[in-house]
């Protein structure tokens, strides 16, 4: 049996700093990703897909976002399993659901296909008279199994004390976790799609295979998404050497429907003005493009140690007399000097 196993999905999220028109465009192409991730499971002939929880992201989803959801759950035509996440407690499903999108819960707490029994969070009781361990035995949860103080931890030994799964889909972590509890193989697939610069990296599911054997395989599903492109401008000596080293980065790693952070890093000197505006302007072809600035002046500190009557050469010497490690001091020196510059400073 081919499980696809999903969570996290946030159906309806959308980035507040974008303009509203582009607000549209990034929902309709989280529409069309949703379109594509069900063709590659008919495509993949996969027998059930598992969705782990936030499937919506809040309560006033776009009506077309759950119509293209729910639609293409009725294409896929075999089961998709679903079990409610902390952020779908505040959808209410009062729509004509297709008759293969299975919600576990206390009025259905399992759901068997063939030999395959998937267990969802509300099956403490069923076990009890249902359990058979020649059957395979997957459970479905969504919380937070590492961190008792988390309000949406789980107890995963309510369930692995007495009965044995040989898989454990979970959601509600953003990113791909596969580990061992007890003799069970336990994955969190992480989101589907990006939802912020904080989640940045690789996205996908997972593939299971179930048979005699378990396999855990995960596969990137390629979306546009959040992007941190990193640019060192040290020695940069004109506007155009700098826009070509930020393009060289940016266009190699990102395409242009992704939303991109650029960081510049490393050392300015006084007279090179990096012109941030026009440097913006010039990747305006990017569906979202934000620049964050960690570059540093570079200062010359035994040039200005010997200025004459200077308020900063007092300073440098003063830091000079007090503190032997070189690396604090030079972090001191920087900062005091910027300081006094009136620059944001930033420790
Ligand atoms: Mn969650």
């Amino acid at each position: 049996m081919k499980i696809l196993h999903t969570a996290d999905i946030h159906l309806g999220v959308v980035n507040g700093k974008l303009p509203i028109e582009k607000q549209t465009v990034f929902r309709n192409n989280r529409n069309i990703s949703i379109e594509i991730l069900f063709n590659e499971a008919i495509k993949e002939n996969y027998d059930v897909v598992l969705i782990c929880g936030d499937l919506f992201h809040l309560k006033n989803v776009p009506s077309k976002t759950i119509r293209i959801f729910f639609n293409s759950v009725e294409n896929f035509n075999r089961p998709v399993l679903y079990i409610k996440g902390n952020h779908d407690e505040k959808f209410d499903f009062d729509i004509d659901l297709p008759s293969n999108f299975i919600i576990l819960d206390e009025e259905r707490p399992f759901y068997k296909l063939d030999n395959k029994v998937f267990w969802g969070p509300k099956s403490k009781e069923a076990l009890k008279g249902n359990y058979n361990k020649e059957n395979k035995n997957i459970l479905l949860l969504h919380g937070e199994l590492h961190n008792q103080s988390d309000n949406d931890y789980i107890n995963i030994n309510d369930y692995i004390e007495d009965y044995f799964f040989d898989y454990i889909a979970l959601g509600h972590v953003h990113s791909f976790e596969k580990m061992q509890l007890g003799n069970s193989w336990a994955v969190y697939p992480g989101s589907l799609f990006s939802n912020g610069f904080d989640e940045s990296g690789i996205k996908g599911y997972v593939q299971v295979t179930l048979d005699k054997d378990l396999s855990i395989e995960y596969i990137p599903f390629v979306s546009a998404g959040y992007k941190i492109c990193e640019c060192d401008i040290t020695g940069f000596n004109s506007y155009n050497d700098l826009l070509t080293r930020a393009r060289n980065v940016v266009d190699e790693k990102c395409s242009l429907n992704d939303m991109v952070r650029l960081v510049l890093k490393g050392y300015y000197t006084e007279d090179n003005n990096k012109y941030l505006d026009n440097l913006k302007r010039d990747f305006s072809d990017y569906f979202y493009f934000e620049i964050v600035d960690n570059s540093k002046l570079f200062i010359d500190f035994d040039k200005l140690k010997n200025e004459r009557l200077s308020f900063k050469a007092e300073f440098l010497k003063l830091v000079e007399e007090n503190e032997d490690d070189e690396t604090i001091r030079n972090k001191i020196w920087q900062l005091g000097i910027e300081a006094l510059r009136g620059d944001d400073i930033s420790i």
